[in-house]
């Protein structure tokens, strides 16, 4: 059966698409093992169907690529994706979220987000080199969402034109992350930097997690403890402790 069929919004299509990608352009890509139970999941909310399908990679510099697609019954389509650096790399986190309901996007948010005081130089080079891409309806940031940098993009993409350039802008981002985790170092796993990446990722997991509509979502399709469990080990799992 055909996406649309399925009632897959095209944005979320063309933007895992465009992901899948975008990770064949990632140094040294490896497999991820994802839980079994965690690769298709099947729950309902409100009487319909809700699946979730998980995608994990790592590559260089990045401990965990994360990209989830789910549908709820014919309402709600979400894309989610986040690449988690190794705190041995000065390197950013990417993160991407799309919600999508009858028809209309509601939320496209895409960042490189800061696990230190700023994001590093040469990646806030990459990013005011990129083209510009207009869209006619910003959104406002929620109060968790101090972790974003001052590049986020938080848009309600109003036609498929505005959708085109969204899938381009998230296409400009992974390309800046990949190219930088091409060439970034690594540090030593006691480097002061190293440690103030890790705290800086823990940071910015325990931010997400203040995220209520993710939760709230969940918690109706699943049960809260089921919800509290996926949200800690898989969507926003901290980075190992530098023993
Ligand atoms: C908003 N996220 C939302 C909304 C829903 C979800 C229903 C409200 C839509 C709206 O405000 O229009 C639901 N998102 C989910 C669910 C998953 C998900 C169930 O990812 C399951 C995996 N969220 C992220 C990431 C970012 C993110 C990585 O997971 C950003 C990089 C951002 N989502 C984000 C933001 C909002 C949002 C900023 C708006 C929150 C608000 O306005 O309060």
């Amino acid at each position: 059966m055909s996406s649309a069929a399925l009632g897959i919004h095209p944005l979320v299509d063309a933007l895992a698409d465009r992901i899948r990608l975008c990770w064949q352009d990632l140094p040294d890509l490896q497999p991820l093992e994802v839980d079994p139970q965690l690769e298709a999941i099947s729950g309902s909310l409100d009487g319909e169907d809700l699946f979730i399908r998980n995608e994990l990679r790592r590559s260089r510099g990045l401990r965990k690529l994360h990209l989830e697609t789910a549908r709820l019954g014919a309402g709600l389509q979400i894309l989610h994706c986040v690449f988690f650096p190794d705190p041995q790399y000065d390197l950013p986190v990417f993160g991407a979220d799309i919600v999508a309901g009858r028809g209309v996007v509601s939320a496209a948010i895409v960042d490189l987000s800061p696990v230190g005081a700023a994001l590093p130089a040469g990646v806030t080079a990459a990013l005011e080199a990129l083209p510009p891409r207009r869209f006619s309806q910003e959104r406002d940031l929620p109060d968790w969402g101090t972790i974003f940098s001052p590049h986020v993009r938080f848009v309600r993409p109003s036609d498929s034109a505005e959708e085109d350039q969204f899938v381009a802008l998230v296409g400009d981002f992974l390309g800046v992350i990949a190219e930088a985790s091409r060439t970034v170092p690594a540090q030593p796993i006691d480097h002061p930097d190293t440690v103030m990446r890790h705290q800086g990722q823990l940071s910015y997991c325990r931010q997400q997690k203040r995220n209520d509509k993710t939760r709230r979502v969940l918690e109706k399709a699943f049960n809260p403890a089921w919800a509290d469990q996926y949200i800690e080990q898989l969507l926003f799992d901290d980075p190992l402790p530098l023993r």
